[in-house]
């Protein structure tokens, strides 16, 4: 059975819409919804809480629906198929150093002490002892050039290395026939992907941006780097991993930005 994606369902609606806002851009919302992305009622309040831009603010909904459709005609096709390869990039074209985002400012990022911090295991793993940051970094590592998306409508290709997830979960001995991996995060932040996405051969557990160990704002000492998913789907600053089949939700999940997958 085909996997659901987050362009099938990850939008519902979660507060009313002003209506005068969804006339003035009915050709762009009709432009995404004949391509499948906005399923039933279009959320514009879903989007709102993920750009945190005002829905009556016609400027900033209309450059959220641009975004969002445009990311649709860039991404949907390796997004349906998910053994399909994410386009990948040259090292001439990485930005350094990354783009920050969060769902609070850089500012107030609180760096983790890696002496202190471990990864945690829960679920339905076989070996759940927890890593440290050096068994960590000891694992072999992957390196990905990729595109990241983020919905508020801006992206860059970053260089990401570090243990491939497929591989971590089996060395754990994770039940890789489990519908969902789920990320805890040193902030208050979590998400989860689909085990197709899990196993993805371009999905790795990052400790470096483009050679060198990953800076405080972006993850240290370990996030999770997707090649098929918006960048909301890649929780930093990971502290432990949870593979379930009970749809675990996270921070945007739970807000308005709800997708399912496997079933
Ligand atoms: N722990 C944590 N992870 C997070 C977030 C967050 O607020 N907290 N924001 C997400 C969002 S919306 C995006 S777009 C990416 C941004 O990653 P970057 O700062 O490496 O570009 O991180 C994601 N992972
Ligand atoms: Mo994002």
């Amino acid at each position: 059975m085909p996997i659901r994606t987050p362009s099938q369902s990850m939008f519902r609606p979660v507060q009313p819409i002003d209506q005068s806002v969804l006339d003035e851009n009915r050709k762009l919302i009709d432009e995404i919804d004949r391509r499948k992305i906005l399923r039933g009622a279009v959320s514009l309040g879903a989007l709102s809480m993920l750009t945190g831009c005002n829905v009556t603010d016609r400027n900033a909904v209309q450059s959220v629906l641009r975004a969002v459709s445009e990311w649709n005609d860039g991404v949907q096709a390796f997004l349906f198929n998910p053994n399909k390869l994410a386009p990948t990039y040259t090292e001439a074209q990485v930005l350094r150093p990354p783009r920050f985002n969060a769902y609070y400012g850089i500012e107030e990022v609180k760096p983790v002490d890696v002496a202190s911090w471990k990864l945690e295991l829960s679920g339905r793993i076989a070996d759940k002892r927890p890593w440290s940051a050096q068994q960590m970094f000891d694992l072999p590592e992957q390196e990905l050039i990729v595109r990241q998306i983020c919905v508020e409508g801006w992206d860059y290709i970053g260089q990401w290395s570090g243990p491939n997830l497929k591989q971590f979960l089996e060395r754990v001995g994770a039940d890789l026939n489990a519908k969902y991996v789920m990320f805890r995060c040193a902030d208050d932040y979590s998400g989860s992907i689909d085990m197709a996405t899990a196993l993805h051969p371009q999905t790795i557990l990052a400790t470096k941006y483009a050679k060198e160990p990953i800076t405080d704002p972006f993850g240290f000492p370990l996030r999770l780097r997707t090649s098929t998913k918006l960048g909301f789907k890649n929780p930093k600053w990971i502290t432990s991993i949870e593979v379930t089949n009970t749809y675990p939700g996270g921070y945007w999940e739970d807000r308005g930005f709800n997708w399912h997958s496997g079933l």
